[in-house]
């Protein structure tokens, strides 16, 4: 087939969805990344666009949108709105994390979502996808507020959600409390304990060991498996990672074991350099358990210095970049920074923090790109390990989930390199994944009919 039809029919679709999701640039801009790449799986077998594949999955099958109202410390009442996207279910149940910050609406929502389609494929394990959350600002709130709030999110989520139906886990201010909270209030609700319709909880109640460390860990060994490729690996390097929360406290704690130097990390209001190395013991208790601002590094370790401009903790020099906080937050003169300073290799731990430009400059450069959907998709891929448990009424050991998180992530990085190849686009593992991922759904679907 001419490359012209392919590209036409992306082309065309990619149209729709602007129009029909006006001002969701998020939304638009994960869907154009993902399409853009599958032009050469078109080319190859046209017989997709027969089955309008496209046309079908940018399209979420089901979106929720509720009122959450809540009672804060001092009595007064507070309405926030809540999202659950269930994107799709060819391949199984749909499952995606829930966020909750003040920036949560729609388009948001809706580029997890879909994103979450390609990860969760990638990852090998049975499960569909989606995503949630809620335009809430977890900063600053007593526990009890929190509970309060998971419960009344919760009383709506509860009509939608089930083990075998869709099975939320946690994403940007939703951690172990939440997913704690969250829990028992659908306990209460359904009056049975189904430990497998949430992942991320803890280990008393039916969560899987590995789970809290499974993102950050996976997106190193993702890396690894990058600079394997070229003969080299962590040690001695130096790194950077965005964020100081989930998964950059165990991006920066897997990084460290395999002997490279992380030298800076981040919260939205700043952050630290430490040119002998981040103490992740002071960084753990700072976010885990204190809830305190990034800042505070410098009271124990004056040494370190402090800057105000988050976005700026791209220009210290470093072989690898690891991105971990949020969207967009990496754009191109961040980029260009990075190359200038030799930058060897990015992962991205977030989801999509690496805007479209930045992401062309990398691959243009030949810089190793290991894109979020499958460096980060090791979190996603324990949430599964965890549902497996759950149903089996059992827990592995903590070397044993570590271990098979290994595995999915060297199968991860050789299917997209494979897929890249097979597609005439050799060493894009954007490209790369984004096919790989695409093809078991969209043959599911197929499989399944028109439905
Ligand atoms: P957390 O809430 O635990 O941490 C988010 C971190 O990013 C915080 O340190 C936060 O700072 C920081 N941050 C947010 N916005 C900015 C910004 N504009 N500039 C600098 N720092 C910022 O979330 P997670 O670690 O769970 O999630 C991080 C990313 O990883 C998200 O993109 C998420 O979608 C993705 N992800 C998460 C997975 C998981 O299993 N948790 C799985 C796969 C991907 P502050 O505290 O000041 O807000
Ligand atoms: O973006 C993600 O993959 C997550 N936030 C994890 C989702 C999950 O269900 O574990």
């Amino acid at each position: 087939m001419s490359s012209n039809v392919a590209l036409n029919y992306v082309n065309d679709v990619y149209h729709t969805v602007k129009k029909r999701n006006p001002n969701e640039k998020e939304f638009q801009q994960a869907v154009k990344e993902i399409l853009d790449s599958l032009v050469p799986v078109f080319e190859k077998n046209p017989s997709y666009i027969d089955h309008a594949i496209l046309e079908r999955m940018v399209e979420p099958e089901r979106i929720i949108s509720f009122r959450i109202p809540w009672v804060d410390d001092q009595g007064d009442i507070h309405v926030n709105r809540g999202f659950r996207v269930q994107f799709n279910s060819a391949i199984g149940p749909y499952k995606g994390g829930l966020r909750f910050h003040p920036s949560v609406n729609a388009s948001i929502i809706k580029f997890l979502g879909f994103e979450q389609i390609f990860k969760n494929s990638l990852t090998g394990q049975p499960i569909g996808a989606g995503k949630g959350g809620a335009d809430f600002d977890p900063k600053g709130k007593s526990d009890n507020e929190i509970m309060r709030f998971c419960q009344s999110f919760m009383s709506e989520l509860a009509k939608h959600i089930g083990p075998d139906t869709d099975v939320p886990a946690g994403d940007i201010g939703v951690g172990a409390r939440e997913i704690g909270y969250l829990f028992g209030q659908y306990k209460k609700m359904q009056g049975s304990f189904q430990a497998g319709v949430l992942t991320g909880k803890a280990f008393e109640f039916g969560g899987s060991l590995a789970r809290k460390e499974a993102t950050g860990y996976g997106t190193v060994y993702f890396v690894q498996e990058m600079l394997k490729g070229n003969n080299d690996d962590l040690n001695g390097k130096t790194v950077v990672v965005s964020g100081s929360g989930n998964v950059a406290i165990y991006a920066i704690e897997k990084a460290t074991e395999l002997g490279a130097k992380v030298v800076a990390c981040s919260d939205y209001n700043g952050y630290i350099y430490d040119k002998d190395g981040i103490k992740l013991d002071t960084v753990k208790r700072l976010k885990e358990v204190e809830r305190k601002r990034i800042k505070e590094y410098l009271t124990e370790h004056p040494n370190a210095q402090y800057s105000e401009k988050s976005e700026e903790i791209w220009t210290i020099p470093c072989d690898i970049a690891l991105p971990c906080a949020t969207q967009n937050e990496l754009d191109k003169d961040a980029a260009n920074h990075l190359i200038k300073n030799g930058v060897i290799a990015i992962g991205e731990g977030a989801n999509m923090p690496c805007t479209t430009e930045a992401v062309d400059l990398f691959i243009e450069k030949a810089i190793l790109f290991g894109p979020g959907k499958a460096a980060n998709a090791g979190g996603v891929a324990v949430s599964a390990l965890e549902m497996a448990q759950n149903s089996a009424h059992l827990s592995w050991k903590f070397e044993e989930v570590d271990e098979k998180l290994q595995d999915i992530m060297k199968d991860i990085y050789r299917n997209s390199v494979e897929a890249a190849e097979e597609h005439g686009k050799s060493g894009n593992l954007v490209v790369g994944a984004n096919i790989a991922g695409f093809l078991k759904v969209a043959d599911a679907m197929i499989a399944q009919g028109v439905i």
